[in-house]
């Protein structure tokens, strides 16, 4: 027995601790025999494999079995930095916190902190209590590879993530765990890491030996990856207890399912895990092909039969995901023109769904992420990601897309002629379908021509609308403003609908302009699906001649200077012939 397991085992107390101290007496060998009389049941009965031996207690036969590859330190002090996963902070001198601050800015996560936490730590409990329940067939389950691919990462987040997964991988389950350097430079990449890894089983360091960039570098690791399944991971991560059964499990019942856990998010100043045992959010995307997360739908509810069960998701955040290797394979694994990362993950959830798979969460495995304070290098090559994707995947939505980032229809983004070949090979649905049977909550623009991009001003010449919301995750309750037109999609772009809304639906979820009572303002409120369900002061006519009439009021919309905080805006005033008072759209500059 593993001192580890020793140590947690009289913690307990009561039957579990009689159940080790017989399990003891055994002996290892006598176990090893017990266990290869072939694959025992989930609840073991008296009269297992017909041995005479005393049977294990399910729990404990579940626990042997899904033993790591290495197991966990005992369980640290209560005061050890960042145990359990709570937050943690440095009394910190001058010099020490100038450091701190220099690794932040650095990597964009507080590395200083980092150095300072156990690589072994160990994470709260954040399952949902009926995931505790499960029992798995761990004779049966497929292996994985575990593939992790990293461009100069710290040393404490990378090797945090490399322990974390042997100390909570079933030993029974790890085929390996592939390291894949897309060429660092820094210099404990090189032959510090080798001789560290060295020494751990199952781990394999391998090179990239130019910039692959994380698409790339990813299939590096895949070509050489001896599991029957790809499970990927980001280079700062740590798995939850348990994480990785459930993937499996799935792949095994379905093997064109490509399952991501739930990402928790860990603090990257503090190093606190911030996940939680309620319902998970789901990938989606806005029209300007950013990645947005949204809750889970009514008819997915309804779908699922259990709080275990996996949940449909349109699309993945970013790279954790297991899938069984021949089905990657099948898929076309990843499109190899594509740079550096960004974009990658809508491109295969598309494809994924769109040929013939299923992407799903597991609500029971749940993986922690460092999310750093910004994107730590660039992300240049994320346009052309996303407009690959737009030309290969969207068919005519891609002009959705187009009208809402004006200058992605200027980026070389290659040749795409493989990838549409793959397409037609695999026989994949349309975009159509995808919209309707994947994700039926995206409000599909209408964008008639003449009726979206900028809305510009005859009298204020190149004054546009234009909204910033206050940030990604809060988009509606500001005023809208005139600002210079740029001709960049993004905050100036907006759509006027044929149910007489003025909508600024660059992102998710959209915002349409109102005006509240007592107010001269166009302020920004949430749409409403259901035409019947728009609210009167919601609502715009917009003339031939270019005015722009407010239903409720009878007022028309007016550009005016120092109109709101300093900025020219948009007011509502009785309507006259001013050419301040006639609008026109503008796709483009
Ligand atoms: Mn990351």
């Amino acid at each position: 027995m593993r001192r580890g397991r020793r140590g947690r085992v009289p913690r307990g107390g009561g039957p579990l601790a009689v159940a080790a101290a017989l399990l003891v007496g055994l002996g290892a060998l006598g176990l090893l025999l017990l266990w290869q009389r072939g694959p025992p049941d989930s609840e073991p009965g008296p009269n297992v494999g017909g041995a005479a031996l005393p049977s294990l207690p399910p729990e404990l036969a579940q626990r042997r079995l899904g033993r790591p590859v290495y197991e966990k330190p005992p369980l640290g002090a209560e005061t050890e930095l960042g145990e359990l996963g709570r937050p943690a902070r440095l009394e910190l001198d001058e010099v020490e916190q100038r450091r701190q601050e220099e690794s932040i800015r650095r990597h964009q996560i507080n590395i200083y902190l980092s150095d300072r936490i156990s690589l072994h730590r160990r994470l709260p409990e954040r399952r949902n209590p009926q995931c505790r329940e499960k029992k798995y067939d761990y004779y049966n389950l497929p292996k994985t590879s575990v593939i992790i691919a990293f461009y100069n990462e710290a040393w404490s987040t990378l090797l945090r993530t490399v322990h974390s997964v042997l100390e909570t991988s079933p030993d029974i389950l790890l085929e390996e765990v592939i390291l894949v350097d897309d060429y660092s430079d820094k210099v404990h990449l090189k032959e510090a890491l080798e001789n560290y890894v060295a020494d751990l089983r199952k781990v394999r360091l391998i090179r990239a030996n130019k910039r692959e960039g994380l698409v790339r570098a990813r299939l590096l690791g895949a070509s050489v990856a001896k599991g029957d399944v790809l499970t990927f991971l980001d280079c700062h991560c740590e798995c939850h207890e348990e994480w990785l059964e459930p993937l499996l499990e799935r792949i095994k019942e379905e093997p064109s399912a490509v399952v991501c856990p739930i990402i928790d998010v860990i603090d990257w100043n503090t190093f606190e895990y911030l996940g939680n045992a309620g319902e998970p959010q789901l990938g989606g995307f806005d029209w300007r092909l950013v990645f947005t997360w949204h809750v889970v739908p009514q008819r997915e509810q309804i779908r699922r039969k259990s709080k275990t069960d996996v949940i449909r998701s349109p699309t993945m955040a970013g790279g954790l995901f297991a899938v069984n290797k021949n089905y990657f394979s099948y898929l076309g694994s990843y499109d190899t023109g594509m740079e550096v990362w960004g974009g990658e993950n809508l491109e295969f959830s598309f494809r994924i769904w769109q040929c013939g798979g299923s992407l799903e969460i597991h609500p029971c495995s749940h993986v922690g992420h460092v999310f750093p304070k910004q994107a730590p290098y660039s992300r240049a090559k994320a346009l052309a990601n996303s407009v690959r994707a737009a030309e290969v995947w969207m068919d005519s939505y891609k002009e959705l897309y187009y009208h809402r980032n004006p200058h992605a229809r200027m980026e070389p983004y290659g040749d795409v002629t493989e990838r549409r070949m793959l397409r037609e090979k695999l026989k994949c649905k349309d975009f159509k379908w995808y919209l309707e049977n994947i994700y039926p909550e995206l409000h599909v623009p209408e964008d008639r021509p003449g009726y979206f991009g900028m809305l510009k001003n005859k009298g204020m010449a190149n004054y546009c609308f234009d909204y910033n919301p206050p940030n990604e995750h809060d988009i509606a309750g500001l005023t809208v403003i005139l600002y210079p037109c740029h001709g960049m999609g993004q905050n100036q772009f907006f759509e006027y609908t044929s149910n007489n809304e003025i909508r600024y639906n660059t992102r998710h979820p959209e915002v349409c302009a109102a005006v509240d009572q007592g107010t001269d303002y166009l302020k920004m409120y949430l749409c409403q699906d259901l035409v019947q369900n728009i609210p009167e002061n919601q609502k715009f006519v917009f003339r031939e001649d270019g005015t722009l009439v407010h239903v409720q009021t009878q007022k028309c919309v007016q550009a005016e200077h120092n109109a709101y905080n300093g900025n020219p805006a948009p007011v509502i005033r009785p309507c006259s012939n001013s050419e301040y008072q006639k609008w026109f759209f503008k796709e483009r500059s």
